[in-house]
């Protein structure tokens, strides 16, 4: 064995147990009590869990001229010191942009860049014929998922268009992931607010109330059923929009969802700091009432939500966030988190005794490497399986600041918090990529993922 690691607790989504792993050429070759390698790691008193899978962000993505402040390689490396060691990120297709070129320019900001393995959704921003076609091209070449919007100007397609992606995407194995807000709703609401002269960061949510988010998704969800189409709705974040899914799954509609960690732990009541401050949590769909975290934390616990994910998109506060100063729609949405996903869900859920150990493992990487065609490489520990780990220390504390991660933007959203639990080791295809919170790794050795299809996951 090239490298072993020892006396550790295997924690998976199905099991929990005490053995030894060997790893041979980056793949989990054996499983099993008293192994021997060159290398040895020794994991007592850790977990040993699948590296996680982390299937939304935004790492350099443009709108208009300003870019999210991560790039491939800082996000990577912050996704490893994290515990991530997969992402899924997007295509960002301009205007009269073709898909396949969209694909290019975006492989040539990734490849070589990356700490981790990355795979990337398609976007479309229309249904026209030739787009169709080539959904169909790229989904033969591994490109298995696709967003779609139902706001963004510059991104969202009508009733109409949705239709005829999702009975495309029914055919070819594609799974849609669909970011779910009235965009009539919100601009209604935005033009009155500023009309009213209400231009604060607080006005960013009430401009985007759970209505929008449930109105789309219920609108979103019988589009689906019309064409036979199975849906992922992206970051779920209110109750009402949670009843709307399972209204539809108890009709037996193939439709998974995912919470970001953000919408489990911080709530509206972070838009009231003082001055600009709530701008550092404008992200959309916005941070709701509190009322709403025990229903999410069920959903998830229960199975009606299958993943946590980020929706990592981390714009600078002394800079980019202030061109929304006077006016709260100018202000860039998003966020960081891809570093703080799994601590704050061990410790928010575990901890706290709203997840079990075996439920965290499954939401934060199996799940997520399931349902978008990874599995079983990615998100277990399984003989054949990459030799993606972290090892996770349960008594570790830390608190979140600005300065003690690696994500490359001047704030943290979680600043006050002391997580307990962190992981303490990354491993990505057999080597040490992160070690005691510090990247050891190879910027250039995260591989392009191709995926199969969703009806093979
Ligand atoms: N919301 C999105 O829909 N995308 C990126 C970031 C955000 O907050
Ligand atoms: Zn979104
Ligand atoms: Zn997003």
């Amino acid at each position: 064995m090239d490298l072993v690691i020892k006396n550790g607790t295997i924690v998976t989504a199905a099991d929990t147990y005490q053995a030894d792993i060997g790893i041979e050429d980056g793949i989990i070759a054996l499983i099993g009590r008293g192994l021997e390698g060159d290398e040895v790691i020794d994991a007592a008193g850790k977990y040993v869990m699948p590296g996680g899978v982390d299937v939304h962000v935004h790492l350099q993505m443009t709108i208009g001229d300003i870019t999210s402040s991560d790039d491939f390689t800082t996000g990577t490396i912050a996704a490893a010191c994290g515990g991530t060691t997969t992402i899924i990120d997007f295509i960002n297709p301009q205007p009269n942009q073709s898909l396949h070129e969209a694909v290019t320019e975006r492989r040539v900001q990734a490849d070589g860049c990356v700490a981790i393995d990355y795979s990337l959704h398609l976007t479309a921003t229309n249904a026209r014929p030739e787009t169709l076609a080539e959904i169909k091209e790229l989904a033969a070449a591994g490109y298995t998922s696709l967003k779609l919007y139902t706001t963004y100007p510059a991104l969202m397609v009508n009733d109409e268009e949705m239709l005829n992606l999702m009975a495309v995407a029914a055919t070819c194995g594609i799974l849609p992931i669909v970011h779910t807000e009235n965009h009539w709703m919100i601009e209604y609401l935005k033009k009155k607010l500023l009309a009213e002269g209400k231009t604060a960061p607080r006005y960013h949510s009430r401009s985007r109330p759970p209505l929008a988010e449930a109105e789309a998704a219920n609108r979103v969800l019988a589009l689906a059923q019309l064409t036979r189409c199975p849906v992922y709705l992206a970051h779920l974040t209110c109750q009402e929009s949670l009843e709307v899914v399972q209204r539809y799954q108890a009709q037996g509609q193939p439709v998974y969802g995912e919470v970001c960690i953000q919408h489990l732990v911080l709530s509206e009541d972070e838009y009231e700091r003082p001055g600009f401050e709530g701008a550092k949590f404008v992200l959309s769909p916005p941070l709701r009432a509190k009322s709403n975290w025990e229903p999410l934390w069920h959903a998830l616990a229960s199975g009606a939500l299958q993943v946590v994910s980020t929706d990592h998109c981390p714009w600078m506060f002394a800079t980019q966030k202030q061109r929304g100063r006077d006016d709260f729609t100018r202000i860039p949405n998003g966020a960081p988190g891809i570093e703080i996903r799994l601590p704050l869900l061990y410790h928010f859920g575990v901890n706290q005794g709203r997840l079990s150990l075996n439920k965290f493992v499954e939401l934060v990487a199996t799940a997520p490497a399931r349902l978008f065609g990874l599995w079983p490489r990615k998100g277990t520990i399984a003989v054949g399986s990459d030799a993606d780990l972290v090892i996770f220390d349960p008594c570790r504390e830390r608190t979140l600041t600005q300065e003690n991660l690696h994500m490359n933007v001047d704030y943290s959203p979680y600043e006050h918090i002391t997580v307990q639990g962190y992981p303490v080791m990354t491993i990505a295809h057999g080597k040490v990529i992160v070690k005691e919170g510090e990247f050891v790794g190879h910027v250039g050795r995260g591989k392009f993922l191709e995926r199969k299809p969703f009806s093979e996951r």
